[in-house]
């Protein structure tokens, strides 16, 4: 049975599910050719895809949420026929998988399915269950557990399989199929994931008007503070330092600030120009964080600079890519209100349209729009890795496949 779009979901449930699980009542609501625009009862207004993989379809299609909104206040009936409504018959067998990096700060603990059925992240029937048909309960230790799901790769698929065998099996015929995954790769393309998809954003800006520039990774300090990351602001405690007056940039935008100062002067209007390159935060949360990764900052200054274009770039972006999305509003320490580009519950950009406060510091004194992108969370999207760290620079796994194949 097909899964019901998320308009239709809206339309029979009357309620939205933000990120943070907060059940919403939904004043009013308009289906535009791809977004919806919804109005909740206390006021928020969200913009999402119509989409029926998308976070919001997923939230509810299940019968879960953390607390209702008390500016909303949804009456008792409203969240009655969200929870006792019949899904589960239609409802895809997609779960969602504790591989997937529920976002911390946001997830409520209460949508968080126990059972892993394998996953199209890869996962095999690692589960504590034995409710649902075809998951078997599986002898391995722990650390023997860890050792099959990293040599699982998305494509693997072990549902089928009626018994599993001895570990030591497993292992084997897992680690020759990576090895003739390996060779395969260099008998026929040899590019890595991560440098191929530079390289195909890269030509995407160039062709549409951008140019490309590349800043220094090694930056003076002050430019931090300059970005209004004063000590008080948690990014600040997450700067790499080098030596005194040095550190490893955490993000592109003070690199972009000063080229655009300079060629305001110089280029016609409006001035487009993108980085793409390697960023560096201290990170404690696994998943869906790297330490070192690689950003793409795209932005423009002058005239255009609204929110229509800058979501026409970000959607003819990532359906260049093949990446489903929705859209929602945010608000952040550096730059006060932004969007956020989401695939389910993953953040793959954060965009802003100017001008703020901060752009007097950096002698900008024109409107202006931009938006940057994570490129291992676009790869942990587009191959379904079940960690980020799969499509990351990394000498443990080379495009997803785990190295360690003795
Ligand atoms: P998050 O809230 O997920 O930590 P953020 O809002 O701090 O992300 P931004 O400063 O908005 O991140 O950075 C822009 C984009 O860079 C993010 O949307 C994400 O795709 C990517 N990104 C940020 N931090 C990391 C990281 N530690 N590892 C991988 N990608 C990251
Ligand atoms: C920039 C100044 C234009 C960050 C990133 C994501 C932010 C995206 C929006 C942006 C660059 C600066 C001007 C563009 N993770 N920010 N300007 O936190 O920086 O695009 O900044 O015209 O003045
Ligand atoms: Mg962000």
């Amino acid at each position: 049975m097909e899964r019901k779009t998320l308009d239709a979901l809206i339309e029979a449930n009357g309620v939205w599910i933000s990120r943070n699980g907060l059940l919403h009542s939904i004043r009013d609501f308009k289906v535009s050719t791809k977004f919806i625009h919804i109005t909740t009862d206390c006021g928020k207004t969200i913009t999402v895809r119509n989409s029926r993989r998308s976070r919001g379809a997923r939230m509810l299609r299940y019968n879960k949420y953390r607390k209702a909104c008390k500016h909303c206040k949804p009456s008792e009936e409203l969240i009655t026929r969200f929870v006792k409504k019949d899904f589960s018959k239609n409802r895809d067998a997609r779960v969602i998988s504790s591989t997937s990096a529920p976002k911390k700060k946001t997830k409520p603990a209460s949508t968080v399915v126990k059972s892993v059925v394998h996953t199209n992240t890869g996962s095999v029937a690692i589960a504590p269950t034995t409710e649902k048909k075809g998951i078997k309960r599986i002898p391995y230790t722990d650390s023997q557990k860890e050792r099959i799901k990293a040599l699982l790769t998305p494509a693997d698929d072990l549902s089928f399989i009626e018994k599993l065998p001895e570990f030591k099996e497993l292992e084997s015929i897992l680690v020759k199929k990576r090895r003739e995954d390996l060779r395969k790769m260099y008998e026929e393309n040899r590019e890595h994931g991560l440098a191929q998809l530079e390289r195909k954003l890269s030509m995407f800006f160039v062709e549409r008007g951008f140019m490309e520039v590349r800043t220094s990774i090694l930056i003076p300090e002050e430019y931090i503070e300059r970005m209004g990351i004063t000590k008080d602001i948690p990014l600040s405690k997450q700067i790499f330092r080098v030596d005194n007056k040095l550190c490893l940039r955490p993000m592109l935008a003070p690199g972009l600030y000063n080229y655009l100062r300079k060629f305001d002067k110089i280029l016609p209007d409006p001035v487009r120009i993108f980085e793409i390159g390697t960023c560096y935060r201290k990170e404690s949360d696994g998943s869906a964080h790297l330490e070192e990764f690689t950003m793409l900052n795209f932005c423009q200054m002058g005239s255009g600079c609204n929110h229509e274009n800058l979501i026409a770039i970000i959607d003819e972006l990532l359906g260049f890519l093949g990446i489903d999305y929705d859209i929602e509003g945010d608000s952040c320490m550096v730059y006060g209100d932004t969007i956020d580009i989401m695939h389910g519950d993953l953040e793959l950009s954060s965009a802003v349209i100017g001008p703020i406060d901060m752009d007097i510091d950096w002698g900008i004194n024109k409107p202006w729009m931009g938006a940057g992108f994570g490129l291992e969370r676009l790869l942990k999207v587009k191959h379904n890795y079940s960690n980020i760290k799969r499509g990351s620079r990394s000498e443990t796994y080379y495009n997803g496949i785990n190295l360690n194949l003795r």
